[in-house]
């Protein structure tokens, strides 16, 4: 893939600047890089060399804003005070993001985008959609053939919360996964491919964004339920496919699945965890997640492994399907531990999430990490009302305006995507986990422990009794969210991830089902 990108990359002619770099001679450097220290300067790049030039041009670039124009708290535009000496592969790439990051949000190497009041760049939505627009419908992820239903979906949600109307690609969508529904149930990544349970997500979630009854409808339900059965393991967790690796994921996505499309909690008669006394979807499944925390208090894939916020996001999710966040949560976690490793997620000078201990910042842990924080607020809070939030206990428990200035400063590529991080390009996946993730700091996700009756099935309902208000501008002064109407976007559900509007349709048309 690196390969292949490398290919699609137009290079310009080079500039002085260029050339000046390439032979090592100083360039001149904006103030706030003047400050890095000499020995930053002198490390081994890390980034691909095409990649460094491009950031070296933006980086030359005369910005229009001056960073004097703007307060921006010193927290994002110098290196940490304290620094352990000792230097490894580890501690020089973190570096060396860093130092991709300060001339960022400092905007001096911004020339792009204009800056609003706290100096963040605006978001660019037009270029954005056109990128989405492209990555959903061109053959740009050729070598990520198993992945098409996430091309999909990530592209999908990325043009929902830029506020695009789905609807226009129902019949695409439908067409593209009829063909990757197995007889035998579920969804493979491609046609004649194995079922698989990522893939099967992936493609569920999509067909509830574009809408439609026929969309609905084109899943064969019985045969789903039946084949998610096989999934079923004898501790409790699930695997990815038949005879596939076993780890949360399987377990976020199933109960996603049983849960959007209510299908009984029954497990079917084949299912091979009948033999060890198992009748249910949920039996051993609390128990199986409580046992993926680790002693860092994060939460990994699989019993006995490192703590990854990925994983973190679908345990905490998972939970919530299976009951109210406050219930769930405290009964199977160690929530003071995982507040506390959730914390040591965000890093200063960048702003950014990352995804475990001693790695790096990455856009889609604004999702994966950003997300598990209204999950952790809803098992502190319990229960709130509309009314009741402008009270609540606990409001934000991380730095809303240093992870809007990473998603918006460092992530935004200049010609439209979104990206890991400043050396990396952007693509899909990236773009979709940095806006669900810019969606969920501009809104306020709250359990309501309200069930409507009309909607209860014989099934899992928790996470629909779920609600989500807009937090309007300087609403939270003491953690201050530097978005203006500019950078609104559109809210995703917090635990399915698709539009609010989405989950509503997807239950109402299923809870008029009886049986399959
Ligand atoms: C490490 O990659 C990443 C993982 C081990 C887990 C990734 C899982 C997901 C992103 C999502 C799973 C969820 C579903 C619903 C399928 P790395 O070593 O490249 O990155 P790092 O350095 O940031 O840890
Ligand atoms: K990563
Ligand atoms: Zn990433």
């Amino acid at each position: 893939f690196q390969d292949f990108r490398a290919l699609s990359t137009q290079h310009q002619p080079r500039s002085k600047d260029e050339k000046d770099f390439e032979s090592g001679k100083p360039r001149k450097m904006t103030s706030v890089a003047n400050a890095i220290p000499k020995a930053l300067e002198e490390q081994v790049e890390l980034i691909p060399r095409d990649r460094l030039e491009q950031l070296s041009l933006q980086e030359n670039r005369i910005a229009s804003n001056s960073i004097d124009d703007f307060p921006i708290p010193e927290l994002f535009t110098s290196l940490p005070p304290i620094k352990d000496p000792l230097v490894t592969d580890t501690s020089l790439s973190q570096d060396d993001t860093a130092r991709h990051c300060l001339p960022l949000h400092a905007g001096t190497s911004r020339s792009f985008f204009d800056l609003n009041t706290q100096g963040i760049p605006r978001l660019n939505q037009e270029d954005h959609i056109e990128f989405l627009n492209d990555t959903i419908q061109k053959a740009k992820y050729i070598p990520y053939d198993a992945l098409r239903p996430w091309v999909v979906y990530w592209s999908l949600i990325g043009l929902s919360v830029l506020g695009e109307d789905l609807e226009k690609w129902r019949v695409r969508v439908l067409e593209t996964f009829s063909p990757m529904q197995n007889p035998s149930g579920g969804f493979g990544g491609g046609h004649g491919q194995t079922s698989h349970a990522a893939s099967s997500y992936a493609v569920v979630l999509s067909l509830a964004m574009v809408g439609g009854s026929e969309s609905l409808d084109m899943i064969d339900r019985r045969a789903l339920w039946r084949w998610l059965g096989e999934l079923k393991q004898s501790d409790g967790g699930f695997r990815m496919s038949v005879g596939g690796e076993e780890d949360v994921r399987g377990a976020y996505c199933t109960m996603t699945i049983i849960s959007l499309l209510a299908l009984p909690l029954e497990l079917p008669p084949n299912a091979p965890a009948r033999a060890s006394g198992f009748t249910s979807f949920l039996d051993g499944l609390p128990e199986y997640l409580s046992r993926c925390q680790t002693f860092e208090g994060g939460v990994s894939g699989a019993p006995q492994t490192e703590a990854h916020g990925a994983y973190a996001f679908c345990v905490l999710a998972c939970l919530c399907i299976l009951g109210p966040p406050h219930e769930k949560i405290p009964k199977n976690l160690n929530l003071p531990l995982l507040i506390s490793w959730l914390s040591a997620r965000q890093y200063a000078p960048e702003g950014g999430f990352s995804g475990r201990t001693n790695k790096l910042v990455d856009g889609c842990y604004s999702h994966w990490v950003g997300g598990c924080w209204p999950l952790v607020e809803a098992a502190l809070n319990g229960p709130q009302t509309s009314t009741s939030i402008r009270k609540a206990k606990i409001s934000s428990l991380y730095s809303k305006e240093g992870l809007t200035r990473y998603m918006l400063s460092c992530c935004q590529e200049e010609s439209g995507g979104l990206r890991d991080k400043p050396s990396a390009y952007p693509d899909a996946y990236h773009s979709c986990y940095v806006l669900a993730g810019l969606s969920s700091t501009q809104y306020y996700n709250y359990f309501t422990g309200q069930s409507d009756e009309a909607k209860t099935v014989d099934s899992l309902d928790s996470a629909l009794r779920w609600s989500s208000l807009a937090i309007s501008s300087g609403h939270e002064s003491g953690n201050g969210r530097p978005v203006d109407a500019e950078n609104q976007v559109e809210p995703l559900h917090p635990i399915f991830v698709i539009p609010w509007a989405a989950v509503d349709r997807c239950s109402q048309h299923f809870s008029q089902k009886t049986g399959f």
